[in-house]
This record gives structure tokens, sequence and C-alpha cells, in this order.
């Protein structure tokens, strides 16, 4: 817990974000994104609570990918026995722990699939905003099973906005995002990663991801955690966020 504590109070509340490097392996990176694969092509029967969402404009169209090539996200993913690991794993909660503090339960656990060429850009924007929980400083862990590059739509985020509070959000056809004339589009930072690495990010933090126009997917993961200060504002009853500790 000492790394975790170190890196935690250096970058977490200046920049609102930290980088962790190689925190799951090829391997198991491989693993997961071939379940994810099993959701989105129908391969694999999704469990109770696990729900897919197409490609906003491939709905509207009607046009259907082969091979799941048309879903955009893999939602519940505490429901899957694999990625469960995944959530609940020390290498992750390590990390979690010292920014929400104990016990962490999960808030959501998600796939942004990004397929090859119609993965749709994801607009900048703030997490909070969506969410009902005070105060606004969830954390979030993102990890990509594909390396996350420039083509592909890697994150993009604005190092310290989570300092600003909530920013204003409009809703567009298919996003709910922050209008640029509350930024400045030049403080953006795409974050290349590696595959299997982690950004750990604030939920004020300004981020997005452009359009996957390359021609492979970028699969990842975000798994966001409250902690025994977080409270639900939204209509009652309140959800039961589960436990991740083992
Ligand atoms: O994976 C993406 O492209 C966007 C992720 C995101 O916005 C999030 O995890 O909150």
């Amino acid at each position: 817990m000492a790394a975790a504590r170190q890196v935690v109070g250096e970058h977490a509340g200046r920049d609102g974000f930290f980088l962790v490097e190689d925190l799951v392996g090829a391997d198991d990176c491989a693993r997961y994104a071939a379940r994810l694969n099993e959701y989105a092509s129908g391969r694999r029967a999704a469990p109770d609570g696990i729900r897919l969402q197409r490609e906003p404009a491939l709905d509207r169209s009607g046009e259907v990918r082969p091979d799941g090539g048309d879903i955009r996200k893999v939602d519940g993913l505490f429901h899957d026995d694999l990625l469960h690991g995944l959530i609940t794993s020390e290498q992750v909660q390590h990390f979690v722990r010292a920014l929400v503090g104990e016990p962490p339960r999960l808030f959501r656990a998600t796939a942004l699939m990004k397929p090859a060429a119609v993965g749709s850009e994801k607009g900048q924007h703030q997490d909070s905003p969506y969410w009902p929980i005070e105060p606004m400083s969830l954390w979030s862990c993102w990890i990509p099973f594909d390396d996350a590059t420039l083509d592909n739509g890697c994150l993009t985020v604005v190092p310290g906005s989570h300092r600003r509070g909530a920013l204003p959000h409009v809703q567009t056809q298919d996003d709910f995002v922050v209008p640029a004339e509350h930024y400045d589009p030049a403080a953006l930072v795409p974050v290349p990663m590696r595959r299997g690495s982690a950004l750990f990010f604030h939920s004020l933090l300004l981020h997005g991801s452009a359009a996957n126009t390359s021609g492979d997917p970028r699969r990842a993961v975000t798994m966001s955690y409250v902690g025994p200060g977080h409270r639900y504002t939204g209509t009652p009853p309140a959800p039961e966020y589960p436990a991740v500790t083992r």
C-alpha cells in the first residue's frame, strides 16, 4: 500500500489521473478481450446483468456488422466470472483503496469496445455529472486490452481539470459533452497506452476519446469505485453497490 499512497499523493490531487504501466499481463488481456468478443458476437449467452449497446449510428441505419463489430459497450461486467476477477483484483484494489478509502464498492464496470473503423468518438466530458453520487470524487480505472493509440481512440485528458468542479454539459445526438468554450482544446493531452496499462482518473477529470479510424478494435474496460464517504443522491431506492474486497 505504501507505493500506492505515494503515487496517489504525488499525482492524483494535482493532475486528477495517473498511469500505472503494465498492470495486467498480455495473456490476461487476451483472455479478457476474447471474453468480451464472445458476448459482442453472441457466441456466449450474457448472464443476467450484462447488457450490450450497439454503435448508435449503426443502430439508426439498422446495419449489422459480423462478429460483434457493431457493439459499442458491454455493461455489467461484475456479473462475468472472468472480468469479476479483474474488478476485484488486488493489483487494482491496491490503488482504489488509497483513492476512495475502505471498503471500496463498485459503481460500474463496462467495456468500451471501440470496434474497427466504426468505433465512435466519445466527446470531452466529466463522469460525475452523469452519476447520482455525492461527493463528486469517484475514481475509475481504465485498462485497454489492445494497445490504445492515436489512430484507434486512446483516451485524451485535460490535466488538473477535476479541480474546476462540475462543468456545464450539453446533450448532442449520441453524447453528453462539455462544449469547447468551457476548456482550452490546446490543453487536451492524448494518453497512448500499452495494453494492460491502467489509467486511474478522478470522476471530474475532463476526458474523452477520438473515433477509431484503424482497422482493429480498441477494447478497454472502465471500472469506477465509490468509498465509504460517498452517498447515492438519485431516486430511491438506492442501489446496492457490490463490495469488491475479497
Ligand atoms: O473508453 C473510452 O473511449 C471512453 C471511456 C470513458 O469515457 C470512461 O471510462 O469514463
